[in-house]
């Protein structure tokens, strides 16, 4: 068996418009410790397929980053749409606008960037890390991930430790929301997999500042 992406007979017949659905009474929260919580909605979007397609043809990046002595292959391929570029999909704008209509409230302010990434097979990942560059390293906030593709393990642990790690499988369409302070008092990651995956992209919304 291979846990590799297949398009749905939903999604062969369903179109952009009927991509996004309301949030509203959807979401299931998990309170973590240390006031961050984690909102979850599996198939939130409908429509993913053609996303997906728009998504792999996009201008991905290698990047290197500098590992202790040595400069190191990123293990995944990066692009970051900033607040006034156009999102690869009406899919994505629609998406972010529910999000933004939804969480205005409790968040203050709207998700205005889109970083990506794409993990093209088992072996591409993302190390244990909170987003703590910008203002999320002494404000709560939120991150909102919309995954497409195959599936894979989004997991999350304490920095204080103490806690077993949390283990939340992202397929396609799925939503995960970050909230809180979870990105400075949890850490999280996508690890590597023997598993034979195929291509994963993850959408990331994020506040302006906060990275
Ligand atoms: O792939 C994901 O969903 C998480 C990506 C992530 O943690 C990041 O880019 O900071």
């Amino acid at each position: 068996m291979t846990s590799a992406y297949q398009p749905s007979m939903f999604d062969l017949m369903s179109g952009p418009a009927e991509a996004v659905a309301s949030l509203t009474g959807r979401l299931t929260r998990h309170r973590l410790t240390a006031g961050a919580w984690v909102d979850v909605l599996p198939g939130w979007l409908h429509g993913s397929d053609a996303v997906f397609e728009t998504l792999l043809g996009i201008d991905w990046r290698a990047e290197r980053r500098k590992m202790y002595d040595d400069v190191v292959d990123v293990p995944r391929l990066l692009r970051w749409f900033g607040p006034r570029e156009h999102l690869p999909h009406p899919a994505l704008t629609a998406a972010r606008a529910e999000l933004n209509r939804h969480y205005a409230e409790e968040l203050g302010e709207e998700f205005v960037t889109a970083g990506m990434c794409l993990y093209r097979d088992g072996r591409d990942s993302v190390a244990w890390h909170g987003d703590t560059l910008g203002r999320s390293a002494t404000e709560d906030t939120m991150v909102a991930i919309v995954s497409f593709g195959s599936p894979r393990n989004l997991v999350l642990r304490p920095r204080a430790g103490g806690h077993e790690t949390l283990r939340f499988p992202l397929g396609h369409g799925d939503l995960i929301v970050m909230g809180g302070s979870c990105q400075r008092t949890w850490e999280h990651a996508v690890p590597k997999t023997a598993k034979p995956v195929g291509p994963r992209v993850s959408v990331q919304f994020r506040p302006a500042g906060v990275a």
